[in-house]
């Protein structure tokens, strides 16, 4: 039997799987049962005790579930419903030590990689707004942090100083311009961890993942419907969320695009998701965060663009890659929208005290 099959058969699964989506962490895969599936591996090279992550993905999605029923809506379509094993475990281990999980695939939904308008992208906010809302009373406490540091931007650029140092793959000397200007922005990077550390900034329930491609919108209505890939919901910070949609949601061009010219920040976007994202959240919001939020999408983006980077550096180890020198495109359409976002802190400040 092959191996997918195998790992079907402990969910009790008989159909074929063709590979799915553009995640850059795990193994994707789109099942052909009735009702479909997605079946994921999950990458043990970034998330080291699987069991822990499916915990709290369980724990999360059971909030939600009963939050979405109170609300009146439907949780087939608007969370995650993963299946379970012979065993009863949301996740079958292999002999190999290869951990696979399967979830109900959410019918008739599309899945961005730019937002066509700002329309789309204010979908994008309702659906993250509404989800840490509605974790907003989930004990943040009872999550596991399942990577270390995740967005501990000044750890990243140490992280950043470190591959330079190593230089494993030779590329140092090739990037040296990306590098200086990756090191130029390292004077923000503690505004958001210092926030935490002083407690003007509080510890909620995030997902911090919040790209664009991560939330599924109606094909039909384009309404934001369902917060995927909850590998990283844990303790962190609304800021967190709000930062990193910034870096795909409000760039006029693909997150891999080669074409410079073809990315910019639009403020446009950037004002729609603002808006609809302080509409679910913003009574709840301190000063402090609100006062950081342009900052956020500054910091966020930087962090992003020293991990690609570091990748790069490192020969390709973390993300996955489908060509030559994908990280270091990566990595400069972040710098690329980086620029951009540090000129315009001031108009970004002035669109969000509209609202
Ligand atoms: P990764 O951690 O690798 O990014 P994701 O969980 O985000 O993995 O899944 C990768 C892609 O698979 C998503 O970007 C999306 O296109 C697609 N996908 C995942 N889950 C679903 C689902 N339930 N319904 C529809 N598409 C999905
Ligand atoms: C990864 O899993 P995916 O592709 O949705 C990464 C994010 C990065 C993103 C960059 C666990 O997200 O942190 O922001 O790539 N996920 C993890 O595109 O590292
Ligand atoms: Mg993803």
């Amino acid at each position: 039997m092959n191996p997918i099959a195998n790992v079907l058969e402990q969910f009790g699964i008989d159909a074929a799987a063709l590979p799915h989506g553009n995640g850059h962490i795990n193994n994707t895969f789109l099942v052909d049962s009735k009702p479909r599936v997605i079946l994921q591996r999950i990458n043990t090279n970034v998330f080291k005790n699987p069991a822990e992550v499916m915990g709290n993905i369980m724990a999360v999605t059971a909030h939600l579930r009963k939050k979405i029923v109170e609300n009146g809506g439907d949780p087939q379509k608007e969370t995650l419903t993963f299946l379970t094993t012979k065993e009863g475990l949301p996740y079958y281990k292999t002999e190999e030590g290869d951990y696979w999980r399967a979830y109900y695939f959410v019918e008739d939904m599309i899945c961005l990689e730019v937002a066509k308008s700002p329309a789309d992208f204010a979908e994008v906010a309702r659906a993250f707004g509404r989800f840490q809302k509605m974790l907003a009373d989930f004990p943040v406490d009872r999550l596991a942090e399942t990577i270390a540091r995740f967005h501990d931007t000044p750890n990243r650029f140490a992280q950043l100083e470190e591959a330079i140092a190593a230089d494993r793959a030779g590329r140092v000397k090739t990037i040296e311009k990306e590098i200086a200007e990756v090191r130029g922005y390292a004077k923000y990077a503690s505004a958001i961890v210092d926030g935490i550390a002083d407690g003007t900034v509080p510890l909620r329930v995030t997902h911090n993942d919040t790209k664009l491609n991560n939330v599924l919108l109606d094909g039909k209505t384009r309404k934001g419907i369902c917060v995927i890939d909850l590998d990283t919901v844990m303790p962190g910070s609304l800021l967190y969320d709000f930062g990193d949609a910034m870096r795909t949601g409000a760039s006029t061009g693909a997150e891999d695009e080669t074409d410079l010219d073809k990315v910019q920040f639009d403020l446009a976007k950037f004002e729609a998701f603002t808006a609809a994202f302080l509409e679910e959240l913003g009574d709840s919001m301190t000063a402090r965060e609100r006062e950081l939020l342009p900052l956020s999408a500054l910091i966020i983006t930087v962090e992003q663009g020293t991990r690609f980077l570091a990748d790069y550096i490192n020969g390709d180890l973390y993300y996955h890659i489908h060509r030559e020198h994908h990280n270091l495109d990566r990595a400069r359409t972040q710098l690329k929208l980086a620029a951009e976002i540090e000129k315009l802190l001031p108009r970004m400040q002035e669109i969000v005290e509209k609202y």
